[in-house]
């Protein structure tokens, strides 16, 4: 038997460390590695798609990892098997914040139920991305109900989580209401819900402010829509509100599956992945033809000099591609 079938049967019967090796794999730029991964996958394929994928975005220090302990452990104390993924391309610009996520779901990370998967940092988003939606569905495949995907507060990242999950969760800091206004616009409009976190102690009445308005902002945002994404606040210190953002989070997919958008959502999600995937794919293809690549730079001094306008120049790049 190939090995590859080995480990796909490994993983099947719920083998962490077999979790581990086929995330490995599949994260592996090394072209030997390309076909196993794929096959892989490919033989899983069947046995994926049955957890609740749940994606959760905030500033650095909103509290993600910590909220993450909280609710991990919550749900693994009920019963459910959880996986915790990273989507952090900064990780090793930042001194390797995953090392610190270790060490703050402490507990989480010793639970019999729970798989917590570092991010393979410092590499470009797009393939970091790719990957941890590919280690998605091999912890679906080894039996996990709810993945958790943490990811920093940055718009590529954020849309690209966005586009692997059924709910997506934002997280705000208590005083993020003065910056409502502008900046968070576009991860707002992502957000299947808000959670202003740390909403204890002496933060708790600017948290309260802070869900006002921005209950208010996303009233306006979602104008158009029956009702707005809930806005909850919470502390994962005192262990406040995380109860009910659960219970938020699977009123909204229950419904979501019972409509019918839950699998139109994933289906998109799957063609997008692929656009995206064919996308590098050529791109890759592209680089590597040394034509290509020569006349490439010299469209763009063309282009640079005014000699050419840009369309005709791609059009001269792409002719050259096609021919090798
Ligand atoms: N007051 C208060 N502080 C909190 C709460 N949750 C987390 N913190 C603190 O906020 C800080 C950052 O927490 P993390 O969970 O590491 O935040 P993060 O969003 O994962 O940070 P990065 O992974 O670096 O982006 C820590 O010092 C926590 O102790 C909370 O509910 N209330
Ligand atoms: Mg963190």
């Amino acid at each position: 038997m190939a090995p590859s079938n080995d480990l796909a049967n490994s993983i099947l019967s719920g083998n962490r460390s077999a979790l581990a090796r086929g995330i490995t794999l599949v994260e592996s730029r090394r072209r030997e590695d390309f076909h196993p991964a794929e096959r892989l996958l490919s033989g899983l394929l069947p046995h994926c798609g049955n957890s609740l994928r749940i994606g959760i975005t905030g500033a650095p220090g909103v509290g993600k990892s910590t909220l993450i302990e909280v609710l991990g452990m919550q749900l693994c104390e009920a019963g459910k098997q959880l996986a915790v993924l990273a989507v952090d391309p900064s990780s090793s610009v930042t001194g390797g914040s995953i090392l610190g996520d270790k060490t703050r779901m402490d507990e989480l990370s010793r639970h019999a139920n729970a798989f917590i998967r570092p991010s393979p940092g410092g590499d470009t988003l797009g393939g970091v991305a790719g990957r941890t939606q590919e280690a998605v569905l091999l912890c679906e495949a080894a039996g996990h109900d709810v993945v958790l995907i943490e990811t920093i507060g940055t718009g590529q990242s954020e849309v690209a989580v966005h586009n692997m999950v059924d709910f997506f969760l934002v997280m705000l800091s208590p005083a993020a209401g003065d910056e409502l206004q502008g900046i968070k616009r576009g991860v707002m409009e992502l957000a299947d819900a808000v959670l202003v976190h740390k909403a204890d102690g002496d933060l708790l009445a600017a948290a309260n402010r802070t869900a006002q308005q921005c209950m208010l902002a996303m009233r306006i945002l979602h104008s158009g829509d029956e009702s707005p994404p809930n806005v909850l606040t919470g502390s994962s210190v005192k262990k406040t509100g995380i109860e009910e953002l659960w219970q938020c989070i699977e009123r909204e997919v229950t419904e979501r599956r019972n409509s019918g958008a839950l699998a139109d959502r994933r289906s998109s999600q799957s063609v997008a992945w692929l656009d995206r995937t064919l996308q590098g794919a050529l791109l890759a293809d592209f680089l590597a033809t040394p034509n290509a690549a020569k006349e490439l730079a010299a469209a763009r001094e063309r282009v640079a000099s005014g000699a050419q306008v840009a369309t005709a120049a791609a059009r001269a790049v792409l002719r050259q591609y096609r021919e090798g």
